[in-house]
């Protein structure tokens, strides 16, 4: 059956190539996206993984048995088929095959998810959900943000490296940490690869991973999974406001490479490409502070020490076009292993970066403690205890310099930029509070 396909045309080619291939028998492999029927006239949507064409069949044109094979065929089921292309203006994207042979390799039983079917049965049976052509586009981009992150690490000399993603300590708090038996012991699944990329600064100076993290997230939110893709970066010799630089001109470069590549996507998505090509540099700075007062102006309950909510994030960047930093948070609100501000002791020297429209916080980060006393005091004040963090110490025992990193939740990234109303339709197969399959 395969050797029929060393001669297959992709539908993606047919698009882009269709006047050579006019009037020329192309074979073509599949699934049934959708069938229609205009009297003795046939049609069906053929997707394969570059596109989806329109194949037609005549019943007084092609033989018995091919009509009545596409009568049979069914939503989803694969195929190869034959036929002749032509162009045809009322067909999407000006081009379809007019069918000569078809041959069904998986006849598809009952599609099971009905027009109007419920998020919960979408996500029950995401394994097919993801076969849509909404789901199709996001993939496409989501794989576009990768390749976007990764090329911009590369050009601006960061090297990757892999950590681990079973951990003995916690780094953003204990209360989110998937606990696990490890053979006697207890182990976690990691919430953040940032210490291990502190430790491999030391040698490589710049690094960064893609990598999950884990967080036992017990609240249901539109943006909030338990396991989601972080790109994570540590930098020797940075401050805050270098590694804030470096933030924004990744964000921005993502948003450049996305716009450029997949403008058509990203309308049909109900997103202006232009949004996201608009999103440069340099993005708008304002203090903790400053953002409490923002915030206060527009009627939100808030004072100077709490922590920010999802209305709180919506009301500071409503009307905003581009991503802000919000710098400088109290101590109390931030991890133990942010650096706090010398001329003001009680706030540290972090940035977080929130995406406009009120899709929240994209980033994390700033600069670290790099003190072995400072940082020992600080886990202790945080009533963690300092020999869980032996080795993290460490580092500031041998030849500790200033640095700073940040992590970028690249599900979260993906959501605002495809504009989608909940995370869990940014990654193939979401894990959230109540979902762990398929
Ligand atoms: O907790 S963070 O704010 N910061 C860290 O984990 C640092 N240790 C990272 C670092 O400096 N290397 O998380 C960073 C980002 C945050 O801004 C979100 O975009 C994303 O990770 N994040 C999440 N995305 C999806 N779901 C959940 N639950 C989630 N938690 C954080």
């Amino acid at each position: 059956m395969l050797s029929q396909l060393k001669s297959r045309v992709l539908v993606r080619t047919i698009f882009e190539e269709g006047s050579k291939l006019e009037g020329k028998e192309v074979t073509i492999a599949g699934w049934v996206y959708n069938k229609r029927a205009h009297g003795s006239l046939l049609f069906i949507d053929l997707r394969d993984g570059t596109g989806i064409i329109q194949i037609s069949a005549h019943k007084d044109k092609v033989p018995m048995k091919v009509f009545d094979d596409v009568e049979k065929v069914t939503r989803e089921s694969s195929v190869i088929a034959k036929g002749t292309v032509r162009t045809d203006k009322r067909a999407p994207g000006g081009y379809e095959v007019g069918l000569t042979g078809l041959q069904i390799v998986g006849l598809a039983e009952e599609w099971p998810l009905p027009i109007d079917a419920g998020v919960d049965v979408l996500f029950d049976k995401r394994h097919l959900h993801l076969r849509g052509e909404k789901q199709t586009l996001i993939m496409r981009i989501r794989a576009s943000v990768f390749e976007a992150l990764r090329d911009w690490f590369r050009q601006d000399g960061w090297i990757e490296v892999q950590p681990p993603m079973i951990i003995s300590a916690s780094v953003e708090g204990g209360a989110t940490l998937f606990k696990m038996d490890y053979f006697g012991e207890v182990a976690y699944l990691t919430q953040s690869s940032q210490f291990y990329l502190e430790a491999m600064i030391q040698s490589l100076e710049k690094v960064y991973c893609l990598a999950p993290s884990f967080r036992a997230e017990k609240s249901k939110t539109p943006r909030h999974l338990t396991e989601y893709w972080h790109a994570e970066a540590e930098a020797a010799w940075m401050d805050l406001d270098d590694i804030t630089k470096v933030e924004e001109q990744l964000v921005s470069h993502v948003c450049q490479f996305v716009a450029e590549k997949h403008g058509k996507d990203l309308e049909k998505l109900g997103r202006t490409p232009d949004d996201i090509a608009e999103i440069k540099i340099p993005f708008q700075r304002i203090s903790y502070r400053e953002a409490i007062e923002r915030i206060k102006k527009k009627g939100l309950k808030i004072e100077y020490g709490d922590d920010m909510g999802a209305d709180e994030e919506l009301r500071l960047t409503e009307g905003l076009r581009k991503p802000i930093f919000v710098l400088e948070y109290p101590k109390s609100l931030k991890a133990f292993y942010h650096l706090p501000k010398p001329t003001d002791p009680s706030t540290v020297m972090c940035g977080d970066c929130e995406a406009p429209e009120g899709y929240g916080e994209i980033i994390g980060g700033g600069q670290r403690i790099h003190d072995k006393d400072t940082l020992i005091e600080r886990i202790k004040e945080e009533n963690l205890k300092p020999e869980d963090y032996e080795w993290y110490i460490d580092l500031r025992r041998y030849g500790t310099v200033p640095h700073s990193g940040f992590g970028l939740g690249v599900d979260r990234l993906v959501r605002w930029i495809c504009r989608l109303d909940h995370i869990r339709a940014s990654i193939p197969f979401p894990r959230y509070l109540t979902r762990r399959t398929p």
